[in-house]
C-alpha cells in the first residue's frame, strides 16, 4: 500500500476507534490470502475438506484399487473430521429474537454537549464532557422473523449500549416514543396477536391481520400507539432518519440525591422521514435489506449517522401534577409542559466485523442502569427489567455477559460462576462473601457502588393499574390534531389497508368505534373504505390539543440537505457526458451518492466530439433498479440518447413512479423535453429555467419537478444552480 493509502487508512482506524473497538480486537481473527491455513477446532491441521473418509472399492476382489476409478463405498463414521463439520453446521442457529428479531447493528460513540444534565445526575457518561463513551446500537423491526424484509409497517426498535467506565448502560428503545401497552403482564398476548397466526403462521413482517386488530381492538390503552405506528413513522426512509426513544420512565439522581424522573429522546441530525406506503411494498420486493445496506453504505462513505440526545426531566416533587400519569409508557410527555434539554450527541463510525457475534449476540437489558441512572415505577419498565436478562439466558446462556460484545470495559469481578460456556478464569480459593481473604468486597456509594435512592411507599398489595391509567383516548387525540392534512390522509389509508386485510367483520367494525373516540372524521373516512358501520356522529367530544415534536414536519433538517441521498443519473448513448460530469461532482460534493442507470452495465457512449475513452461505466441497468431504491433523478441533455430514453417504456416508467412519489426530478437541456414530450408530467409548469442575472435571457434550460418531499427538490435546485 502506498504510503498515502497507509495514512489513509490508520486516520480511518483512529476515528473509528474506541475503546470498545480495541476490546473487540483481542478476539477478531483478520486472516490473509493463504493463511492461516485451515485447521479443526481443536487447532489440527486438516489435509481434506472436500471428501468425507470412506471405501473406495474395487468390482472383485482381484481388480487393484484405484482411488480415481474405484468404486464408490460406504462413509465411514469414524471421520472425525467430517463428523467435526457437520456437527458445527447443524448447531449454527440459535433461536431468535422472540421479538426484534430482524435486525442491524453499527459501532459508534457518545460524547456530552452541555453540562446541563449535571443538575440531574452525577452519572459522568451523561456529564463529563471529556469522555468518549463507546456505543454499539442495534435498530430492528418487531413483528417478523430474522429472514423478513426491511420496510414493512411497523414499530422500529433502537436499542444502544454504551460501555461505560462505570459499566454498561442499556437504552432499549423504539422509534415511537409511546407503547401499545401499559403493564408487562399484557405484553405475551399483544405479541401473540400480532405475530403470525398461529393456526397458518401467516402473515410475516405485518400487522394487517384479523388477530393484531381484535387485540388492539379489544384493549383500547393501545389507541394512541396504533395512531403512531399507522402514521408515516411505521414506514421510515432509513434507520439514520428516524427518532429514538427511550419510552419508559427512568430517573436520574444528582449528587446532592434528589431524584427527577426522566424521557431519552435521540434526534436525527438528517431530519425525521419517511417511505410512501406504496414504495415500502416495492422495496419490500425490489430489496428486502434495503434499510441494512442504507445504514453500513453510510457510514462506510462517511456520511456518519447522527442523532443529538435529549432528556424531558419532571422532579419528584412534580409527579402528580399532570392530567396523566408520568409512569404509564402509552403517554407522551408534551414538550409544552415539559420541555426537551440537548445534552449530548451519539455518531455511528463503524460496521460491524461479523454480523453473528456483534450485531446476532449483541444482548440488552433495561436493568443495566449505571449509578445516577435509576427506574421508576412504570409498570410497563419493571416487567421488562425482568424479561430481557431471562431472555438472554434461553438465546445466549447464562454466561452470555462474557461475549466480546456484550463486555464492558470496565473492570468485572465477582462470586457469579460456572453455568454453559463460562469463559472467565478465577484463580481464587474462594467465591463467596464474606471471605477471610477479603475477595470481591461490595463497595460503598462513595467509592461508585450502586445505590438504590430511597423511596417512600404505603398501598395495598393489589392487581390493578393507577387510577390515571384508566384514560386511552386523550393523547391518541393530540397525536392526531398535531398530523398536517397530509400525513392524516396517508394515516387513513394505512389504517384502511390494514382493516381491509381483515377478513372477520366482527374485528374491522369495531375498530370503527375506537377510531370514532379518536376522530369523527378519521372514523368515518376508514368505515367508508374497509365497509364498516359508518358513524353518524363522534364518539367522544375531541380536546382539540395539539403539541410539538408529533409531527414529522416539526423535524425537517435546518437547512434542505442531500446529504447521504441516492440519485440515479439515467444515461443512453449520445449523452452530455461533460455536463453529467459537473452536476454530478456538485451533488457528490455536496455529499449526495450518485448512480449512473443505463441501457446495460457497461461503457455507455457519450455524445459527438466528447472524448471519454470506451465511454461512461453504467453502475447498473434500468431494469435491474427501480426508481423506489434511489430520492432523486437526474437526466441530462443529449439528443440521441433523450430519444432513446422517450422509446424504452420502462424509463418512462421510472421517472413516472418517481413523480408520483413527490420525488425531485431534475434535467437540462433535451432531458426537459423528454419530461414534457414522453414521460409528460404534469405540473411542467414547475420547471425553472436559469436565467442570466442582467439580460434575463434562458442561460440553461433545467427543470427540478415534483412538490419536494424531504426537501431534496430545493437542495437538487441548488446544486444545478451551482452546476
Ligand atoms: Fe422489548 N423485548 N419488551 N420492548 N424490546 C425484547 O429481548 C419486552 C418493549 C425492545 O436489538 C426481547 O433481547 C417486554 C418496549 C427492543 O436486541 C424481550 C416488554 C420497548 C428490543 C423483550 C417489552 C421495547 C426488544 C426479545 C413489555 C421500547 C430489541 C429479545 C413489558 C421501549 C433489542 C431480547 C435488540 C427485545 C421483552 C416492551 C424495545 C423478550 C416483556 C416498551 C428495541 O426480552
Amino acid at each position: 500500500m502506498s504510503s498515502i493509502g497507509q495514512s489513509v487508512e490508520k486516520a480511518f482506524t483512529t476515528m473509528t476507534s474506541t475503546k470498545k473497538v480495541v476490546d473487540l480486537q483481542r478476539d477478531i481473527q483478520k486472516p490473509q490470502a493463504g493463511q492461516p491455513r485451515l485447521t479443526t477446532d481443536h487447532g489440527v491441521k486438516v489435509a481434506d475438506t472436500d471428501n468425507w473418509l470412506k471405501i473406495i472399492g474395487s468390482e472383485t476382489e482381484t481388480q487393484p484399487i484405484e482411488p480415481k476409478s474405484g468404486k464408490n463405498g460406504p462413509s465411514l463414521l469414524e471421520d472425525q473430521i467430517g463428523r467435526e463439520k457437520i456437527h458445527r453446521f447443524d448447531h449454527e442457529r440459535i433461536p431468535e429474537r422472540v421479538v426484534h428479531a430482524r435486525g442491524t447493528g453499527a459501532h459508534g460513540y457518545f460524547t456530552v454537549s452541555s453540562d446541563r444534565a449535571s443538575k440531574y445526575t452525577f452519572a459522568p457518561v451523561l456529564t463529563d464532557s471529556s469522555r468518549t463513551t463507546p456505543v454499539f446500537v442495534r435498530f430492528s423491526t418487531v413483528q417478523g422473523s430474522r429472514g423478513s424484509a426491511d420496510t414493512v409497517r411497523d414499530v422500529r426498535g433502537f436499542a444502544v449500549k454504551f460501555y461505560t467506565e462505570e459499566g454498561n448502560w442499556d437504552i432499549v428503545g423504539n422509534d415511537i416514543p409511546v407503547f401499545f401497552i401499559q403493564d408487562a403482564i399484557k405484553f405475551p398476548d399483544f405479541v401473540h396477536a400480532v405475530k403470525p397466526e398461529p393456526h397458518n403462521d401467516v402473515p410475516q413482517g405485518q400487522s394487517a391481520h384479523n388477530n393484531f386488530w381484535d387485540f388492539v381492538g379489544l384493549q383500547p390503552e393501545s389507541a394512541h400507539m396504533v395512531m403512531w405506528v399507522m402514521s408515516d413513522r411505521g414506514v421510515p426512509r432509513s434507520f439514520r432518519m428516524m427518532q429514538g426513544f427511550g419510552v419508559n420512565t427512568f430517573t436520574l439522581q444528582n449528587a446532592a440525591g434528589q431524584r427527577h424522573f426522566v424521557k431519552f429522546h435521540f434526534i436525527p441530525e438528517l431530519g425525521v422521514h419517511s417511505l410512501l406506503w406504496d414504495e415500502a411494498l416495492k422495496i419490500n420486493g425490489q430489496d428486502p435489506d434495503f434499510h441494512r445496506k442504507d445504514l453500513s453504505e453510510a457510514i462506510e462513505s462517511g456520511a456518519y449517522p447522527k442523532w443529538k440526545f435529549a432528556i424531558q426531566t419532571i422532579p419528584e416533587s412534580r409527579e402528580h401534577e399532570f392530567e396523566f400519569d408520568i409512569l404509564d409508557a402509552t403517554k407522551v410527555w408534551p414538550q409544552e409542559s415539559v420541555p426537551l434539554e440537548e445534552i449530548g450527541e451519539l455518531v455511528l463510525n463503524r460496521v460491524v466485523d461479523e454480523f453473528f457475534p456483534e450485531t446476532e449476540q449483541v444482548a440488552f437489558c433495561t436493568s443495566h442502569v449505571v449509578p445516577g441512572i435509576g427506574f421508576s415505577d412504570d409498570p410497563l419498565l419493571q416487567g421488562r427489567n425482568f424479561s430481557y436478562f431471562d431472555t438472554q439466558i434461553s438465546r445466549l446462556g447464562v454466561n452470555w455477559e462474557e461475549l466480546p460484545i456484550n463486555r464492558p470495559i470496565c473492570p468485572v469481578f465477582n462470586h457469579n460462576r460456572d453455568g454453559k460456556s463460562r469463559h472467565r478464569i478465577v484463580k481464587s480459593e474462594v467465591n463467596y462473601w464474606p471471605n477471610r481473604k477479603d475477595i470481591g468486597r461490595p463497595v460503598t456509594g462513595e467509592e461508585g457502588g450502586y445505590v438504590e435512592h430511597a423511596q417512600y411507599l404505603q398501598g395495598i398489595k393489589k392487581r390493578a393499574r393507577g387510577i390515571k391509567f384508566q384514560e386511552h383516548f386523550d393523547q391518541a387525540q393530540l397525536f392526531y390534531n398535531s398530523l398536517s392534512a397530509y400525513e392524516r390522509a396517508h394515516l387513513v389509508s394505512a389504517i384502511g389497508f390494514e382493516l381491509s386485510h381483515c377478513e372477520d367483520p366482527v374485528v374491522y367494525k369495531s375498530y370503527i368505534d375506537v377510531l370514532n373516540n379518536i376522530h369523527f372524521d378519521l372514523a368515518k373516512a376508514v368505515a367508508v373504505k374497509v365497509n364498516g358501520e359508518v358513524p353518524t356522529k363522534p364518539g367522544r367530544e375531541n380536546n382539540g390539543k395539539k403539541s410539538k415534536g408529533l409531527s414529522q414536519l416539526d423535524f425537517l433538517p435546518k437547512e434542505p440537505t442531500i446529504v447521504s441521498r441516492r440519485i440515479a443519473i439515467l444515461i443512453s448513448d449520445g449523452f452530455n457526458a461533460v455536463e453529467m460530469q459537473a452536476v454530478r461532482a456538485a451533488l457528490t460534493s455536496a455529499k449526495a451518492v450518485c448512480y449512473l442507470i443505463g441501457p446495460r452495465r457497461n461503457y455507455i457512449r457519450p455524445m459527438a466530439g466528447q472524448d471519454f475513452g470506451p465511454g461512461v461505466f453504467a453502475d447498473h441497468h434500468f431494469d435491474s433498479q427501480r426508481s423506489t431504491l434511489f430520492d432523486a433523478i437526474y437526466i441530462p441533455s443529449g439528443e440521441e440518447h433523450v430519444k432513446t430514453l422517450g422509446k424504452n417504456g420502462r424509463v418512462v416508467h421510472w421517472v413516472r413512479e418517481a413523480f408520483g412519489h413527490c420525488k425531485a426530478i431534475a434535467a437540462v437541456g433535451e432531458g426537459v423535453g423528454f419530461l414534457r414530450d414522453d414521460v409528460r408530467l404534469p405540473g411542467i409548469d414547475l420547471f425553472a429555467p436559469s436565467r442570466d442575472q442582467d439580460s434575463d435571457e434562458v442561460v440553461t434550460s433545467y427543470g427540478v419537478v415534483t412538490t419536494g418531499k424531504y426537501s431534496i427538490s430545493s437542495a437538487v435546485t441548488d446544486v444545478l444552480n451551482i452546476a
